[in-house]
């Protein structure tokens, strides 16, 4: 949206105003009023208009300006109703010099998982890429996978959902013994050795979804499932948005931030790593997001794969 939009949208929330007031206010001529007004009518904005003059009334449910209004956080969202895949649009938002742009949709028709495994993407969800240009060298990108993980989890918590997130990429929701997949997350990026050019991360939220719609093998869980009611998925987006801002500029704080809501530490686990599975305690994560396991033959320290939690051994 563009700033004029915008500031015309803040004058409208504080009240009605009337058509010339907002035309000296901004600088811009009576017949420029109109148009944006309507431009944000056609938008979903509902807009009053009477003698009192313009005045908001509500704000759409979803979509890019939905999402921009009132987000704190430095980022344009482009917003598609069906795409094959954000992350994929993301990757040529980068290649045409974009930064600080997120793709969001509501349903993907190509979602893709770590290693070209599928995410499905139906309608209902948060399925957003986030695209920036971090300076730092690229050993550090994991660590924004695990602020992503961990911006998701504080959002779900103040929905309501005891999320926790288990190493390196899942947020997922404990019941009993059994953890159920809320969330994914997909890193790629691009760059030399010693600086990213590009990050995209791509965190796939199962909001407002039915978990029969999704493969039954990941026992995948959604917020509205758990809440047993409808997520406000605008508010939901921003909250997200604004804890991964915060959290990107501060990489330092993410590793402890991350231990907080771990599911993984103090768990045996079984990771399947290029060089083979290793199994054994997991006892801490490092900067910028590896897995320390105590094994049968000493400390290992792990920084991709996928992750199993076993039972314990009983001593
Ligand atoms: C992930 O992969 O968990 C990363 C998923 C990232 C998805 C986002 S959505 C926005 C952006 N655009 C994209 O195209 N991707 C990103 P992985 O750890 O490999 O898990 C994949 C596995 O999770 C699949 O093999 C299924 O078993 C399972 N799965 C698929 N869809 C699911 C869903 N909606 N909820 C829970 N589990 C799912």
């Amino acid at each position: 949206m563009n700033d004029t939009r915008h500031r015309v949208l803040d004058a409208l929330a504080d009240g009605p105003v009337s058509g010339p007031t907002l035309a000296d206010e901004l600088d811009i001529s009576r017949s420029a009023v109109w148009k944006h007004v309507e431009a944000l009518r056609d938008e979903g904005f509902e807009i009053r208009s009477d003698d009192a003059g313009y005045a908001l009334d509500s704000v759409p449910e979803f979509g890019a300006s939905a999402v921009e209004y009132g987000l704190d956080a430095p980022f344009s969202v482009e917003y598609h109703d069906s795409i094959p895949s954000t992350n994929a649009r993301a990757r040529d938002l980068a290649a045409e010099g974009e930064s600080d742009t997120v793709v969001l949709a509501d349903e993907q028709t190509g979602g893709r998982g770590r290693l070209d495994r599928d995410w499905h993407s139906p309608s209902g969800g948060i399925w957003l890429s986030v695209l920036f240009r971090p300076d730092v060298p690229m050993a550090h990108a994991p660590v924004f996978t695990l602020a992503a993980a961990v911006a998701v989890t504080r959002a779900a918590r103040e929905a309501g959902v005891e999320a926790g997130i288990k190493w390196p990429n899942d947020v997922l929701v404990r019941h009993g013994d059994e953890e159920r997949k809320l969330v994914g997350i997909l890193t790629e990026m691009e760059g030399e050795a010693d600086r990213v050019s590009w990050v995209v991360v791509g965190i796939g939220v199962n909001a407002n979804v039915d978990p029969a719609e999704l493969p039954d093998e990941a026992n995948p869980t959604s917020l509205s499932t758990e809440r047993g009611e409808p997520l406000d998925r605008r508010l939901f987006t921003q909250r997200l948005l604004e804890e991964f801002d915060a959290l990107r500029q501060d990489t330092g704080r993410v590793v402890e931030a991350w231990r907080e809501y771990a599911t993984t530490l103090g768990k045996r686990v079984r990771v399947e790593t290029p060089g083979g599975p290793i199994e054994g305690e997991a006892v801490d994560v490092q900067f910028p997001g590896a897995l320390v396991i105590e094994t049968a033959s000493g400390t290992e320290v792990v920084s991709a794969g996928d992750c199993e939690h076993l039972r314990p051994v009983s001593e």
